[in-house]
This record gives C-alpha cells, sequence and structure tokens, in this order.
C-alpha cells in the first residue's frame, strides 16, 4: 500500500540548497560571442588570464548568476610542469605523481604496455617513453596523462586548486570523469570481451575504484566549507547504490553526477547511425528503475563526439552576416552553420511558439512553484498506458499533474480512474493554455502529443496502483527526463 506523501516527507528531510533552485545555462566559450573581432569567443583556447575570470565572476555574481569551472583531476595536459618534471627520471621528486609502470616482456622478450587496458579514444591505455624506459597510463590521450590519486602530493594539489578558485568566488564545479580517480592498484588485466582486439575495456577497475569514496569525501569537506556546488562526470557505474553513496546528502561527497545512459537509449544496431524503437512502458520503467538500463556505456564516445560536432559550432545570436557572433569581415575560427539565417537566437525569443520561449514557461513555472517541482516527491500515474505519459508531484497539500499525450492521435484520458477530480488552475500547456481541464468532466480529450501541466486538488487521495518516491532517492539521477519530456512533445 502506498503510504502518504506527507509521511514520505516527513521520513525524507527536504534540503533546500540554493543549487537546486537554479537553472544551468553551459556555455563553451570559444563559440560563444567574439567581441574584439578576432574571430573566436572572447575567452580564448588558452582560457586568458586569472584576471579575465575575477572579472567574469564578478560580472556574473553582479547579475545574480553564478559561476561554475570544470575541474579536470583525473589527468593533465602531457606539457603540464608536474609531467615535464615527471617523465625527466624515475627518481624525480614528481615521478609518482602520474602512474608509471615497466614493461612487460613476452617469451621473445619483445615489449609489452603493462596490462591490456584499451585508452578510451584509441589503442592502449599505455604509453611507453623512452627516456626512463618505463609505460604511463592515460585512459584518455596519450597527451593526458592519468594523476597518481594514491600520492598524498597529488590530492593535496588538487584541493588547493580546487581551494584556489572557491576563494576566487567561483560558485562550483563541473568535475570531469571524477570517478576514474581511483584504480585498482594491481592493474589486473580485463577481461577478454572482445576476442579480436588487443585492448579491453579495464572500467571494472578504474570506473568506481577502491578508494573512490575516500576521495570525494575529501573533496566534498572543502566544498561545504564553501556552499559550493559540484557535479561529478560518472559514466560507466550501473550499480544504483554506488551512485547513491556518490551523491546522498549524508555522504559529503558530491552533489549531483552526470550519467550518458538517456544519452544512448535511441541508438540502434549501428550505434547513433540508427534508432531503436521503445513502447512508453519500457520507457517509463526505465525512468522509474533507472539501474536496470542495459549497459550503455561503450556508446559513450560516440555520443561525446556527436555532441561536440553539433554544439560547438559558433553561436549564432541573429540573421546578420556571421550570425552576429563576430563582425562580417572576420573569419569565425569554425564555420558557422549556414542555418544562422532562420536559425538563431533573436528569432526564438520573437516567436512565441519557440523552444526558447517554452522553456521560458517551463523554468517560469519551476521557479514560481518551487516546493513542488524543486522538493516535491513523485508519483507515476496511469503507468501502463502506451499512450499517455503521466506523472504527479507533489509537496505538502500541493499537487501538480503532469499529463502528455505521446502518440500523433487524440486520446481520451479518463482522470477519475487516476484520483483526478478537479483541477485548480491550468499552469502550462503546449497548444498554449486552456481551460478545457476546467470542466468537470469523465473525459478529457487530448490533442495530439499534446502535453499540460495541472494543479489539481489536493485532497484525493493518491491511486493505490501509482508509485512514490521521495525525492531524495530520485535526484540521484536523471530527475529532469519527465520536464524534457515535456519539452520533446512539443
Ligand atoms: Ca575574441
Amino acid at each position: 500500500m502506498a503510504t502518504s506523501v506527507s509521511e514520505q516527507q516527513k521520513g525524507n528531510a527536504v534540503h533546500r540548497a540554493w543549487w537546486k533552485e537554479s537553472t544551468v545555462y553551459q556555455i563553451y566559450p570559444a563559440s560563444f560571442k567574439d567581441s574584439n573581432d578576432d574571430g573566436i569567443g572572447d575567452i580564448p583556447e588558452q582560457y586568458g588570464t586569472v584576471e579575465d575570470v575575477e572579472r567574469l565572476i564578478a560580472g556574473c555574481h553582479g547579475r545574480e548568476m553564478r559561476l561554475l569551472m570544470d575541474l579536470v583531476a583525473n589527468h593533465t595536459s602531457d606539457q603540464h610542469e608536474w609531467f615535464l618534471q615527471s617523465r625527466s627520471s624515475k627518481d624525480n621528486e614528481y615521478r609518482n605523481w602520474y602512474i608509471w609502470k615497466p614493461p612487460r616482456f613476452d617469451e621473445k622478450s619483445d615489449r609489452h604496455p603493462p596490462n591490456n587496458w584499451a585508452s578510451h579514444f584509441e589503442g592502449s591505455a599505455w604509453e611507453y617513453d623512452e627516456t626512463t624506459g618505463e609505460y604511463y597510463l592515460h585512459l584518455y590521450a596519450k597527451e593526458q596523462p592519468d594523476l597518481n590519486w594514491e600520492y598524498p602530493p597529488v590530492r593535496k594539489a588538487v584541493h588547493d586548486i580546487i581551494r584556489f578558485w572557491l576563494d576566487k568566488g567561483v560558485d562550483g564545479f563541473r568535475m570531469d570523469v571524477i570517478n576514474y580517480i581511483s584504480k585498482d592498484q594491481t592493474f589486473p588485466d580485463a577481461p577478454v570481451d572482445d576476442p579480436d582486439r588487443i585492448w579491453q575495456r579495464g572500467r571494472m577497475y578504474y570506473a568506481n575504484g577502491p578508494r573512490l569514496h575516500e576521495y570525494l569525501q575529501d573533496i566534498g569537506k572543502t566544498l561545504t566549507e564553501y556552499d559550493a556546488f559540484s557535479v561529478g562526470e560518472m559514466p560507466c557505474v550501473q550499480d544504483g547504490e554506488e551512485i547513491l553513496r556518490a551523491v546522498r546528502q549524508d555522504r559529503g561527497e558530491l552533489n549531483m553526477i552526470f550519467q550518458f545512459d538517456h544519452a544512448v537509449i535511441d541508438h540502434g544496431k549501428y550505434h547513433k547511425f540508427t534508432t531503436t524503437q521503445w513502447t512508453l512502458t519500457s520507457l517509463k520503467q526505465l525512468a522509474s528503475h533507472p539501474n536496470d538500463t542495459p549497459t550503455l556505456d561503450i556508446y559513450r564516445e560516440q555520443y561525446l563526439k556527436k555532441v561536440r560536432d553539433n554544439a560547438r559550432t559558433p553561436m549564432q545570436w541573429s540573421s546578420v552576416s556571421n550570425a552576429d557572433f563576430t563582425s562580417h569581415d572576420v573569419d569565425p575560427w569554425m564555420p558557422i552553420n549556414p542555418n544562422y539565417t532562420t536559425v538563431n537566437a533573436e528569432a526564438q525569443m520573437f516567436d512565441p511558439s519557440s523552444t526558447f520561449n517554452y522553456w521560458s514557461s517551463l523554468l517560469r513555472l519551476r521557479k514560481r512553484y518551487g516546493d513542488i517541482f524543486v522538493y516535491g516527491a513523485f508519483a507515476m500515474v496511469d503507468g501502463t498506458s502506451e499512450e499517455i505519459f503521466a506523472y504527479k508531484r507533489m509537496f505538502d497539500h500541493q499537487q501538480v499533474l503532469v499529463l502528455c499525450n505521446w502518440t500523433d492521435k487524440a486520446v481520451v484520458w479518463h482522470p477519475a480512474r487516476h484520483g483526478v477530480s478537479k483541477v485548480k488552475d491550468v499552469l502550462l500547456n503546449s497548444y498554449g493554455v486552456s481551460e478545457k481541464y476546467r470542466i468537470a468532466s469523465e473525459k478529457w480529450p487530448l490533442r495530439p502529443y499534446e502535453a499540460t501541466v495541472l494543479l489539481i486538488d489536493s485532497e484525493v487521495s493518491p491511486c493505490s496502483q501509482d508509485f512514490y518516491w521521495p525525492i531524495s532517492t530520485l535526484s540521484v539521477r536523471f530527475f529532469d527526463v519527465p520536464i524534457l519530456n515535456v519539452f520533446k512533445v512539443t
């Protein structure tokens, strides 16, 4: 039997935080806006000087915005002073800052890397370095050697970097592949899951390594001291318990994580080049029980490439030449998508039915009803329907119903069968706000792909067949899926 919402909320005290109520806007600086006509966005590839960042922080704070920075702590550049020192000799004081191992030799005395791990990019994860006759580990490009987090000075150096930026006023970090920082120190060979390949996927030995949570708690202490936010990129971890350990409030590690499963759920046999058909109920299962997600991490690289290819072209501000990214006589550093004449920020702002304006209305709703949409519990409604995607969000005595017709046909929905008897207000509708739901009726006709958000009567007790989660368990990951789905059907 379903417990009442208030009982659940009592057992899961609401933890309010500025970052839960915020809206995140991510930019790619090189493509955002070029105002000095050098063809590249105003924080160039080198990311400017510390003074530039101080101006950026002050400029954001002056506009009641916050600034999050990218923190890459799993590896450094091979041009970094630490690595230049490290590779120079075996007894250099920075030698242990990276992961160096002697070669393996076969019976013919041929030299091989220390194990069979594949890099996420290409070939072996180990690169031989002539100077000292050893290999260093690079889970990504060979120009990105992995730091040795086992060595205390490395952890101290990363903590110092975090504190340096927090002292400058940065409000938090997006942490690059943060779940790879602890490796199994025996560096075993990975099981052979593709006999045609020399190099195998070794992520079970580093994607959620033995000391990961210890390291994250150390970072978390500093972040808590500054009330700073953290979102960790955490690919290749399917165990929901491990994800919970990384983000649960009482653990003091990270605030949120990114995963990639949802980005590839439409991939078919040939990855992103083909699609998979999902039934609506199987998608609901996915949203409800994310841990059942099939192991899809192998497509992560393709996903990243896909996103980068499409998202890093210069920002299209308006239909004037060069899309107003830079002056008309300047060569932008990267070609501008020729569709800028019709697809641009200005056109979006003036079109009331644009994606921009629809998102704005969703964000306004989220701010106005923050208790419900940020902190409220979640309940799937009509979970067995292949046509309707519906759920409630609940906080104290307030309830909201999000109702979406997932088909290209008109569909009739019966509110009373799902415990909905009275609509107090229509908060949003993808066809423009409609009053029809206020009419006491046994049947609601929904237009093709119609999505609506309704404030409903809270006296109705939840249906027993619907299931409930307190927000604290759901916020682990993926919680914006229903909102994305609302967006998707417009
Ligand atoms: Ca510039």
